[in-house]
């Protein structure tokens, strides 16, 4: 099954915000976000792993329809969703606010929704703005975290796909990981599937899943 949000036209943003696993669960419900992956980025070495992190620091990558949700709206939240103000290098690089633009637009805008921010809130904002090189994908141990803590829900969901990295990648799995963090409601999942790609009887079958879960 391709449960995944139907979109012709994708586009990926890829920033930081401190620990990976907050931000996959805080963006992962916003209608238009299509996929979430987390990963190491912005460092010099080759192949990072969370133990072997080196210059890298903990990113969120997600690929989103800018039909529903736009550049300028993700951005926002994510200058609303940590301090990009303070110093963050208590912990190296591990944890700083970094921002990797994909194109001249997203670049071009990224300065605008900054100096919005920062006059609106009469601060300045730290994050490093660069150019998009290298997403290094984190160990799925770190993939969908707080789902992960369902171990029958995550089962059973990842059960409807061929493998396991098209579960982890798929749509309805970064919107539950975004429900048991109480970032969207069930209900609200539920009536958003009418807007997915998906045949009756995947819908059906997904619903009927979404319904006998016991959380
Ligand atoms: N070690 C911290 C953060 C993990 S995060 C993937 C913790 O256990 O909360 O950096």
């Amino acid at each position: 099954m391709n449960l995944n949000r139907h979109s012709t036209c994708i586009q990926t943003a890829t920033f930081s915000m401190g620990c990976f696993w907050g931000p996959d669960s805080l963006f992962g419900h916003l209608p238009g976000v299509i996929h979430t992956r987390v990963g190491y980025a912005g460092g010099t070495t080759t192949d990072p792993t969370y133990y072997l992190m080196a210059d890298h620091t903990e990113t969120l990558e997600i690929d989103f329809d800018p039909e529903v949700i736009s550049y300028p709206t993700i951005l926002t939240l994510f200058w609303d969703s940590h301090d990009a103000v303070k110093d963050r290098t208590y912990k190296g690089r591990q944890y700083l606010s970094l921002l990797f633009y994909h194109d001249a637009e997203q670049q071009k805008v990224a300065h605008q929704v900054k100096q919005n921010w920062e006059n609106k809130n009469h601060k300045k904002i730290q994050t490093e703005i660069q150019p998009y090189t290298h997403f290094y994908q984190a160990e799925d141990r770190h993939q969908k975290y707080f789902l992960k803590r369902y171990p029958k829900a995550h089962t059973a969901i990842s059960n409807l796909f061929p493998t396991y990295s098209d579960y982890i990648d798929s749509t309805i799995a970064a919107r539950l990981n975004s429900f048991v963090r109480e970032f969207v409601l069930l209900a609200d999942i539920k009536k958003e599937l009418d807007f997915w790609n998906l045949t009756k009887s995947e819908k059906y079958i997904l619903e009927d899943l979404l319904d006998t879960i016991h959380w």
